[in-house]
């Protein structure tokens, strides 16, 4: 189901129109392999379109809110991949920061959520950089002084909302861009505003 969902997420207006031309050239997004349903295909045609009902219904996606990390960490004795996989009910759990910032693409904004710092902590971080995967396939490299710097949060509300797929959910890296404007504007860092964040890879 959560597969059908994302197959056939419709963009909103929200997006600034190079990322509905990116999901179209993707077609689909990526999804790891655990979370295959194995359904036959007809009954994908049809959870596609109970799911679009559902969720427009429900007007969130709680399933997605969780997080993969991976990589360089401790070893994650439950895993046989060695992932630590936080779930939505854990990243609630942690401690709420709050950041008000505008956005590449927002005014200024209450952005809620974990510490990315704090996360990393807990998963048993070893690299001195991360990679970031969101959900339409976009990926970037962060080095971990940077986030030790600047301090950014994985939000899941805006204003109070949680944020849904369509409006940069269920993860986006936000951080404090009006209080360091000249460092954190520039074309290079505004690429580490990943936002659909899926995945972290610890190098
Ligand atoms: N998930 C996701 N996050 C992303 C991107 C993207 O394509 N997907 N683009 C990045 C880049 S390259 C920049 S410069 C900023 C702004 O992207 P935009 O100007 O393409 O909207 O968001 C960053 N975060
Ligand atoms: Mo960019």
């Amino acid at each position: 189901m959560l597969i059908s969902f994302l197959k056939n997420v419709k963009w909103s207006a929200r997006f600034p129109l190079n990322h509905a031309d990116k999901a179209g050239r993707h077609g689909t997004v990526a999804i790891s392999a655990t979370r295959k349903s194995g359904l036959p295909h007809r009954s994908h045609v049809y959870l596609a379109g109970l799911s679009l009902m559902l969720a427009s219904a429900a007007h969130a996606d709680p399933d997605l809110l969780q997080l993969d990390v991976d990589g360089n960490i401790e070893y994650q004795a439950a895993s046989p991949h060695n992932e630590r996989i936080f779930t939505r009910q854990e990243l609630l759990a942690m401690p709420v920061h709050t950041i008000q910032t505008s956005t590449n693409w927002t005014g200024s904004e209450v952005w809620e959520g974990p510490r990315l710092i704090d996360v990393l902590k807990k998963a048993g971080i070893r690299g001195s950089s991360i990679r970031v995967f969101a959900y339409d396939d976009y990926s970037q490299e962060i080095p971990v002084a940077f986030i030790e710097k600047y301090e950014p949060i994985l939000a899941y509300r805006e204003n109070g909302r949680e944020l849904r797929l369509n409006d940069f959910g269920p993860l986006f890296i936000i951080f404090p861009r009006d209080q360091y404007r000249d460092e954190l504007s520039t074309i290079s860092n505004t690429r580490r505003f990943v936002f659909q964040v899926r995945r972290i890879e610890v190098k």
